[in-house]
């Protein structure tokens, strides 16, 4: 009998998928299919797939070509499934001719003919979600370059009050329309981007939901909790999906740390330890300017994600130890107490810490090294070093690719990120509001 293997992601299945599947039925008597997992495409820097794994399989199945359909979820699977399941011929669309042909070592590689003219990735572009800028600054740049990695999403479209100096950069950089009338800009976009000061981020993001425009605002959100209720409330009225960005939530890494730890493995967590401090330098105004205030307000967003995410909602209180600076605060201590645990960080837009965070537990402790933030290891450390296990995820980029793609599958399916979910800014964003109002230590 002989054997043959190919392999897909078979996203949003259509005749080219369906060719290829014909074909290499006919290669031989028995055809093993091998459908990507969604982290093995993250992984392979293919986001923002549209279909559930087990869509995908389905549709295969449905084919009736396939004999078997294995799970690809690692690089090297294919080596492994050559040899276990006795393989004699592999084969893949021309579109990847020559990248398989390590493979003759193992079996003989045939490249079938691409159908042409069709692609998952134009079927996904076809229903593109039109994005806007809402103000621009440095992340700005960041965001237009991260946003060529995810398909589906296309940004032509910036709005600005003031022309900053980041603004003229970007103009020569990208060639978008530039708007100077709100009423124009949201009429050319489905969903908009919001970087501004704090003092202008509540309006602005309450006019974009009022335009009924789904809304991604850049991190810190430094809204009132009242105002953020509002926030909330207009959003779940005009069905629109409203999204933090903090780009951590939505890395690979980060959910399956916190999956991991949450998981039981180092027992009941006790404390988590995370910090995140800069040397600002010659930024240090900018970043005073655009967070209206110090440490705690431009970076304790990212500590407080990693305690929402590992010990809840509902925290006991929160202590603040600010080295003050005429009512900045250029480095702050944090002790923040819950039922059963404790968390603490250090965050400084003018002092370094070490970046790295531990999660301690009664078993054993998870150890991340810095920047926690972009992680892309962590250990599982035991009292038993024979235990100890390494975790290794990538970290594509500046990670921003991660949370467009999010944001867009959001508007897709109508629903809010369970990835930073709205409870969980509310909470985050209540943290922060306690600094405004606690009375903090200054040394
Ligand atoms: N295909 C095709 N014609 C098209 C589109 C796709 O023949 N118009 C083929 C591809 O060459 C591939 C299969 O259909 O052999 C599945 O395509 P994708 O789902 O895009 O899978 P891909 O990302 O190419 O992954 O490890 C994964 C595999 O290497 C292929």
């Amino acid at each position: 009998m002989k054997k043959v293997i190919t392999y897909g992601t078979y996203d949003l299945f259509h005749e080219g998928h369906y060719n290829l599947l014909k074909r290499a039925k006919e290669l031989g008597d028995y055809l093993i299919v091998g459908v990507t997992s969604g982290d093995f495409d993250k992984n392979r820097g293919k986001l923002n797939v549209r279909d559930s794994l087990m869509t995908r399989i389905k549709h295969v199945e449905e084919t009736g070509f396939a004999d078997e359909i294995v799970i690809e979820e690692y690089f090297g699977q294919k080596i492994d499934d050559i040899k276990k399941y006795d393989v004699d011929i592999f084969t893949v669309g021309s579109d990847w001719k020559g990248h398989f042909d390590y493979l003759n070592e193992y079996c003989e590689v045939i490249y079938l003919d691409r159908t042409k003219g069709i692609s998952s990735t134009e079927i996904r572009n076809t229903n593109t979600i039109k994005l806007g800028c809402y103000g621009v600054e440095s992340v700005t740049t960041r965001f237009l370059e991260e946003s060529k990695y995810v398909s589906g999403i296309n940004i032509d479209a910036i709005y600005v009050d003031n022309e900053s100096d980041c603004f003229d950069q970007l103009k020569e950089q990208y060639d978008f329309k530039v708007y100077k009338h709100q009423q124009e800009f949201y009429d050319a976009i489905d969903a908009v981007y919001i970087v501004v000061e704090p003092k202008y981020q509540f309006k602005a993001i309450v006019n974009a939901l009022k335009h009924k425009k789904h809304v991604l605002v850049e991190f810190p959100i430094l809204v009132t909790d009242e105002q953020l209720q509002e926030i909330i409330e207009l959003a779940d009225a005009n069905n629109r999906i409203f999204m933090e960005g903090l780009k951590t939530a939505y890395t690979p890494a980060f959910g399956k740390l916190i999956a991991l730890a949450k998981s039981g493995i180092i027992g009941n967590i006790l404390s988590v330890d995370a910090n995140f401090t800069q040397i600002l330098g010659k930024q240090l105004g900018e970043q005073i300017r655009l967070v209206d205030g110090g440490s705690v307000h431009a970076l304790a967003s990212y500590p407080f994600l990693a305690f929402v995410k590992l010990l809840g909602l509902d925290y006991k209180n929160i202590q603040f130890f600010s080295r003050d600076d005429n009512g900045i605060d250029m480095f702050t201590k944090m002790l923040i107490s819950y039922e059963k645990a404790v968390a603490t960080s250090n965050v400084a837009i003018s002092g370094k810490s070490e970046g790295d965070m531990v999660i301690s537990g009664d078993k054993g402790y998870i150890y991340v090294p810095a920047p926690w933030w972009k992680t892309e290891y962590f250990e599982v450390r035991f009292e038993d070093l024979n235990m100890n296990r390494k975790y290794f995820y990538k970290f594509d980029g500046e990670g921003l690719r991660y949370e467009i793609s999010e944001f867009i599958q959001c508007i897709l399916n109508y629903k809010n990120s369970i990835l930073l979910t709205i409870e969980e800014i509310r909470t985050i964003t209540n943290m922060i509001n306690q600094f405004n109002v606690a009375n903090k230590v200054t040394f």
